[in-house]
């Protein structure tokens, strides 16, 4: 009998919900995912100013191999940017979408959109996986529309108001459980591109 070999994957993140649903999706496939935290915490990394997702998952990806190189452990290290982008709002509230949350809330976001019939939006994702030896980038969009009230108290961050494209009951991704949300999710899409490329290199 063969021993299972766990493989660890470091997440530099201070968010919980992306952290809890990268653990939903790559424990199954045999890792162990772990928050990156240097003496207990989440190491700072600058964030370049850019309308770009990827240019600013390269840039925390390259600030994390740095990180790490210095611990001398062994592991796979990930890195993930996402974003809600509102049509109505030119893109709004898009790179900056944790800041804007602080600041205004969904209720914020709710009144903005109070006269709006044209709700359409979508969540992007920029996953990027550090293998040891090579970067595998993973992509992800999930079309949907901005719900005019909160709906649901899963997940995190503007899950209550955005309900995806090809949900037929119009339920939120804040009313799902995570298998649910993953099956429709930029972060789904995002990580499933990641596990195909993985696959294909034998990892
Ligand atoms: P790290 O950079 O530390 O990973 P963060 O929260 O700052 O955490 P992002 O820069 O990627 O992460 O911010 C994206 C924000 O977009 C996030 O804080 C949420 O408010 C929102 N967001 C991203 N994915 C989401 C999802 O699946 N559901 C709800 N909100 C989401």
């Amino acid at each position: 009998m063969y021993a299972t070999v766990v493989k660890r994957l470091l997440f530099l993140t201070g968010n919980a919900g992306k952290l809890a649903e990268a653990s939903h999706f790559f424990e199954p496939l045999g890792y162990q995912v772990e928050q990156f935290l240097i003496d207990g915490e989440v190491p700072i990394v600058g964030e370049p100013q850019s309308d770009s997702l990827k240019d600013v998952a390269i840039a925390k990806i390259e600030q994390a191999k740095a990180l790490f190189n210095q611990t001398g452990q062994d592991a796979a290290i990930f890195v993930e940017d996402a974003g809600l982008f509102i049509d109505e709002l030119s893109g709004f509230p898009g790179v900056n979408s944790a800041s804007v949350l602080n600041q205004i809330g969904l209720s914020g976001i709710l009144n903005l959109m109070s006269e709006t019939i044209n709700r359409g939006a979508e969540f992007r994702a920029q996953a990027v996986l550090f293998t040891g030896d090579e970067l595998v980038f993973g992509e992800g969009v999930c079309r949907g529309s901005i719900t005019s009230e909160t709906l649901g108290e899963s997940g995190f961050g503007y899950d209550p108001i955005f309900s995806p494209e090809g949900e037929d009951s119009g339920r939120t991704f804040g009313q799902m459980n995570k298998t649910e949300k993953e099956a429709f999710s930029h972060r789904g899409k995002a990580l499933e591109s990641i596990k195909k490329q993985l696959d294909l290199l034998g990892r």
